[in-house]
């Protein structure tokens, strides 16, 4: 079979891992651009100052983006560079980044897919609570609005949020990202709820000025699988799937928080508080949400947790390593002996994204899917002056088989984005986790070089996948 050809082959980026240029042209002051600065909290203390120097080589990356034949590239926008202080005044400039980028797209025919949150958040809203205050609910309305009526006429796919669980959790209970707080479990059940009103504020929104495009929000995917048949770690499967995927799947695609995890935040105080009126937009917008975006990486094996945690240090179980408890101290991922990981200690399994693949579609039914993310961080070979990246083509390669046999299935996939189309900065990894087709030379004024699985895609986007 080869691909479909309404299928969307793409790579990805998101802002504040590409652009640099943190206060050029009249950007305000990120989340990000803040706490990546506070020693310690990053690899090696790396920031996004300049990363990969994207906000001035956007046409070269683009143009080899054209010539790798990518179909779509889909990359964030940063807020504070449209809305400098969150909810003030437009920056001028700011649009005509994006303007920029998304034409120079066009040119090559290449098909702007475009995430309005990738985590890096104003910094003036963070400081009046980021996520946990409702305040950013109508700023990001607000600043959706903006960037439908500049780009609209020429961005056809809208993704609200990228992957809630990872900033909430690492924000509220890791301390991994901003704000930087542990074991706040009140506000970050808050900060969730907040982000699903504020896509289904900007569903609502994109609908209303007819621009007929599609509009959705991407998830981790992270489906848990238990370690054995044992009822303690097959209730560990249930729990986890309920809290790491149905509590964020549900509300935008039902319209419903999951009543199993609903009636423990009760009994725990931990209920977020909502209105009437926010519940009843979650249910109304459900069906307006066009698709659903998956970033899957790897599954979770689970077992229950025996032995009592220190709930209070959470420092290492950030780093989405196998082997760590679950914050809520009732199961633990687990590494098992008969499994291959990565250097970074994350399993590869494109089986379990297909056994994935079902349960979401016996839970959801045929909604519309893209992978907007999959891909394999590791340090690439350099042999002879070439980037020989064959683990990362294998990768791709298992996770494409995977995605055919889906369609196959009758799963509704309609495109692939690999992470990442250049290398980039990892938000904790610094420059040493590389994803990316494109390899950037931190020793030679970042200069770009083609790898390996560059060629290799190419080839699998010009024949369609069609010897996958
Ligand atoms: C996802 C993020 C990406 C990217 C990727 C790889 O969670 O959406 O922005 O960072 O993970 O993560 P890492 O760099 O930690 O390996």
């Amino acid at each position: 079979m080869r691909f479909p050809q309404d299928f969307l082959f793409g790579a990805a980026s998101a802002a504040y891992q590409v652009e640099g240029a943190w206060n050029e042209d009249g950007k305000g002051l990120s989340n990000w651009d803040v706490f990546s600065k506070i020693p310690g909290k990053t690899f090696e203390n790396t920031n996004g100052d300049v990363a990969v120097d994207h906000y001035h080589r956007y046409k070269e990356d683009i143009k080899l983006m054209a010539e790798m034949e990518l179909e779509s590239y889909r990359f964030s926008i940063s807020w504070a560079r449209i809305i400098p202080d969150g909810d003030g005044e437009v920056n001028h400039k700011g649009l005509e980044f994006y303007n920029n980028v998304i034409d120079e797209c066009l040119k090559y025919g290449i098909v702007p897919f475009v995430t309005l949150y990738h985590w890096d958040l104003p910094q003036a809203l963070e400081e009046d609570g980021g996520w946990a205050n409702k305040r950013s609910i109508d700023a990001f309305a607000k600043y959706a609005e903006v960037c439908y009526k500049a780009f609209g006429d020429r961005v056809k796919h809208w993704i609200t949020f990228n992957e809630t669980v990872v900033f909430c959790t690492h924000g509220y209970i890791f301390g991994a990202h901003p704000p930087g707080l542990e074991n706040d479990q009140k506000k970050y059940f808050q900060a969730t709820h907040n982000v699903f009103v504020a896509h289904a504020k900007a569903v609502q929104i994109y609908k209303s000025l007819k621009q007929y495009g599609e509009i959705g929000i991407t998830h981790v995917f992270n489906p848990a699988y238990s370690i054995d048949d044992t009822e303690d770690n097959l209730f560990a499967e249930m729990h986890a799937n309920y809290y790491q995927t149905f509590w964020y799947y549900d509300p935008i695609l039902k319209g419903e928080y999951p009543e199993y995890v609903v009636k423990r935040l009760e009994e725990q105080g931990l209920t977020p508080d909502w209105t009437e009126e926010e519940l009843t937009l979650l249910k109304e917008m459900a069906d307006s949400n066009d698709f659903m975006g998956l970033n899957y990486y790897q599954p979770a094996r689970v077992a229950k947790l025996q032995e009592t945690i220190d709930l209070t240090s959470f420092s290492e179980i950030s780093k989405g390593k196998s082997g760590s408890p679950s914050f809520d101290g009732v199961y633990k991922t687990v590494m098992m002996d008969d499994k291959v990981y990565t250097k970074w200690g994350w399993e590869i399994s494109a089986e379990g994204f297909l056994d994935g693949l079902r349960m979401l579609k016996e839970r959801y039914g045929d909604v519309k899917l893209y992978v907007t993310e999959n891909g394999l961080g590791d340090e690439d070979p350099i042999i002879d002056n070439e980037i020989v990246d064959v683990p990362r083509i294998k990768y791709i390669e298992e996770h494409l088989k995977v995605v055919k046999r889906a369609i196959e299935e009758g799963i509704n996939l309609k495109g692939y984005y690999a992470w990442s189309v250049i290398d980039l900065l990892s938000w904790l990894n610094g420059f040493k986790k590389q994803y990316g087709f494109i390899y950037v030379d931190h020793k030679n004024n970042l200069e770009r070089k083609k790898k390996l699985s560059f060629h290799w895609y190419k080839h699998i986007i010009e024949t369609r996948g069609e010897e996958l």
